[in-house]
Parts: C-alpha cells; sequence; structure tokens
C-alpha cells in the first residue's frame, strides 16, 4: 500500500473526501499523516485516527517554513504528497525534494485563471463553464503536467461564491481520480504532459 501525507490550509472539503473515501475503502492508500499551516482542521483529522501537525508560515520565512513542513513530511517517507487545497507557492527546492511527487488540485479549467482566486477571475470572465486541475506541481505555479480534469456548466444568474460552492464538488471529484490512476501506477510524466493508461 501507498502512503500519502496531505497538506492541507483552511478549506476541508478535498481533506474530507479523501479522509472518507479511505474510511469507506473507496481509496486504497495508508494516509500517514495530515499537516496544516493553520490549526483548523486538525479536529476533523484527528477523528480518523490520522496524526495532524501544524506547522504555522507565521513569523517564518518561506525557507524556513518550508524546512519545518520538509521535517515532518519526511519522517514519514511518503510516496506522495498530495495539495488538498495547500495555499501556499511552493520553492524550486522543496519541489526538487519530491520530484513529480506532490499533486495539486487547482479550481479552475487550466490552463485558464491560475493562481489565486479562480472563481472570481472566472466569474468576472463570464465563462460558462468552471472546472477543476489535478496536477503534478513544478517550480511553475499550477503549470506542471496535468493529471485529470472536469468541468461543470454555470450561469449568468450564479455569484462567484455559487460557483465557488457548484466548484467543489468538481474538486473532490477530480482530486480522488487522480490520485487513483497515480497510486496504480497509471500515470506517466512526458515532458509537461501526462499519458495516462486509464
Ligand atoms: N507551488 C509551486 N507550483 C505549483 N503550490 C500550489 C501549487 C503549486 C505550488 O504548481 N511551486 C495563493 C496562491 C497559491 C498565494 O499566493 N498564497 C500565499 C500565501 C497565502 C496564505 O498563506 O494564506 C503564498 O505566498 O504562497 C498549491 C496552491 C498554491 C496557491
Amino acid at each position: 500500500r501507498k502512503r500519502i501525507v496531505i497538506l492541507v490550509t483552511k478549506e476541508a472539503h478535498a481533506l474530507g473526501d479523501i479522509l472518507m473515501k479511505c474510511f469507506e475503502g473507496a481509496l486504497d492508500v495508508e494516509i500517514a499523516a495530515v499537516i496544516g499551516n493553520y490549526d483548523t482542521l486538525g479536529k476533523l483529522v484527528e477523528k480518523f485516527d490520522i496524526p495532524f501537525h501544524h506547522v504555522s508560515h507565521e513569523g517564518l520565512s518561506r525557507p524556513e517554513h518550508e524546512a519545518e513542513l520538509m521535517k515532518v513530511v519526511d519522517s514519514y517517507r511518503p510516496d506522495y504528497l498530495v495539495l488538498a487545497k495547500f495555499m501556499r507557492i511552493l520553492t524550486p527546492s522543496f519541489v526538487a525534494a519530491y520530484p513529480h511527487k506532490i499533486i495539486n488540485i487547482h479550481h479552475s479549467f487550466l490552463p485558464s485563471f491560475i493562481g489565486a482566486n479562480p472563481y472570481r477571475q472566472a466569474f468576472e470572465r463570464g465563462v460558462k463553464m468552471i472546472g477543476a486541475t489535478a496536477h503534478f506541481v513544478t517550480d511553475d505555479l499550477d503549470e506542471g503536467p496535468i493529471i485529470e480534469q472536469s468541468v461543470i456548466h454555470v450561469n449568468h444568474a450564479m455569484s462567484a461564491n455559487d460557483m465557488a460552492r457548484a466548484g467543489r464538488d468538481v474538486e473532490k471529484s477530480v482530486l480522488s481520480r487522480a490520485l487513483q490512476l497515480v497510486l496504480d501506477e497509471r500515470v506517466f510524466v512526458y515532458g509537461n504532459k501526462t499519458v495516462v493508461f486509464k
């Protein structure tokens, strides 16, 4: 069985979905630990008898914070890291420590709407579809090899918050499908793309 460490910030849905799927047996992976840069999700994680580490970035430089993160991550010797709405840009040295071993879920249909607030960006642009993208993390934010994507229709009656709410379900399903494919060793990186055997 493969081991993962999950990194989170404040949002519970992507993390909660992975926890539930493992609990139900729908996802066959050992969640070695969850690390949050806030402490808000600790209670949820501990309900599943999984260790939670709060590694705050406050008062630390980015390299200092990453050194703390890396110490905890490495202690669990994971096969993969999953960024389940972890809202920090990782430095090249962190990325190099886990090459093509870090999976991120981004809440847009890439390459549209990179970076912060993609639902707000989608709302402002008036697109009729929103989506989510799971990709391997590389040095460039949201530019790494894409593993899995999906979209849903939206309309003029929806606010940016409505889109975010609807998008959460897409994020969850795209992330867990991508994770399953990677765990099953069906995903091969080829240049900045992937070859996925379904
Ligand atoms: N790092 C690299 N490449 C990637 N991190 C993530 C994906 C990804 C990555 O593909 N190298 C929000 C946008 C970042 C932001 O600017 N965050 C701030 C901190 C804000 C806070 O702590 O509340 C920052 O300075 O990092 C995961 C998604 C990152 C989203």
